[in-house]
């Protein structure tokens, strides 16, 4: 665990009172886990196979008495930490110059929102987002200011880039080819070894979404972006509209896959916007997927985005351009089971 020391920014934040009421323990969601007073539907979902570990942490996180935040933090920590995921914090595959950059968001249903790009030399993102969050007035840190405000935070300084990334990486220069492969976050979770979702071109992202018996929700979504990019590139993950959102008496969603394509149509602000207008989670996953194909018609063969999304009753929805997104449901009992979403193409 991260030491959390008091930076410079600290004092700022109390004075502001910036994300105040964020660590109420979560009592609604222990009652309905426990299965008194349980409310059907989904508790916890998140994208891809790998997300059931990450579903399982966030639900042990609530069943102790967590808020939502503390679980979809908890949550995604876990392929954060994992070296074996070459997607997501340590173990991520660098830029295309050898760094290893982060990106992450976190978000409650109050618009109490955190988030950092580019972060370099630190395993939690997403804690670093956090406190973004709760201890500065701002919602976003980019690059070196970002890496700065976590080492002032008291995050550890650590070297991400693993032998066996940077192995693909200089692998990789040798062609430089850049094509992003569809699905190649997939793969072995529950095969009896730990999840390794990484193809040598790999790009993906866990995106989190909790709530509570009461409808109250949190998100969380944390990536190392796309293998090999170009340095100083972010994706969709830590943009709140693209990589997540999340709004109160409507519910949240998150996306994965190819980020330009869903940063140009904020993708996760349109489920939600149709959810808000009346739209099952699954519906509005649709329509923002038949959206991007619609807009950008061959430009997105072979390309896969997929959305997740939950309302406040705990319906889900998914759906992707390709076959292959798959995401992690856990329900009240703490039950998790891992789902194929429908896709828009055959392949
Ligand atoms: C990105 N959307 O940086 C992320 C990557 C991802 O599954 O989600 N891949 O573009």
């Amino acid at each position: 665990m991260i030491e959390d020391r008091r930076g410079f920014l600290g004092g700022i934040a109390s004075l502001a009172g910036v994300g105040a009421g964020l660590v109420a323990p979560v009592r609604a969601f222990a009652k309905a886990a426990t299965g008194s007073g349980a409310t059907p539907g989904a508790m916890i979902v998140s994208t891809w196979d790998f997300g059931a570990p990450a579903n399982d942490a966030a639900f042990a996180r609530g069943r102790s008495g967590g808020s939502l935040i503390d679980m979809v933090e908890a949550g995604v920590m876990v392929p954060e930490a994992d070296p074996n995921n070459h997607s997501v914090g340590y173990g991520g595959y660098p830029d295309r110059d050898g760094h290893v950059t982060l990106d992450a968001v976190i978000m409650d249903d109050a618009g109490n929102v955190g988030a950092v790009g580019a972060l370099e030399d630190t395993v939690h993102a997403i804690s670093v987002a956090r406190a973004v969050m709760e201890h500065t007035p701002h919602t976003f840190l980019v690059g070196e200011g970002a890496t700065r405000f976590a080492r002032d935070r008291g995050f550890p300084h650590v070297n991400l880039l693993t032998p066996e990334a940077e192995k693909a990486w200089r692998d990789w220069l040798k062609t430089q080819n850049y094509k992003p492969v569809a699905n190649s976050e997939t793969g072995t979770y529950g095969a009896g070894r730990p999840g390794t979702p990484g193809g040598a071109l790999d790009h993906d992202t866990i995106g989190m979404l909790a709530r509570d018996a009461s409808g109250r929700m949190a998100g969380a979504c944390t990536t190392s972006g796309m293998a090999f990019k170009m340095r100083g590139r972010l994706g969709d993950s830590p943009q709140v509209g693209s990589g997540l959102y999340v709004e109160r008496g409507v519910g949240g969603a998150t996306s994965t896959g190819l980020g330009e394509e869903v940063t140009r149509t904020v993708g996760t602000a349109r489920v939600v916007a149709s959810m808000r207008h009346g739209m099952s989670p699954q519906a509005a996953c649709e329509e923002a997927a038949k959206h991007i194909a619609a807009l950008r018609g061959d430009a997105i063969k072979g390309m896969q985005v997929g959305f997740l999304a939950m309302d406040t009753k705990g319906r889900i929805g998914a759906f992707c351009l390709l076959p292959g997104f798959t995401y992690a449901v856990t329900d009240a009992a703490g039950h998790t089971r891992v789902e194929k979403a429908p896709s828009l193409f055959k392949a």
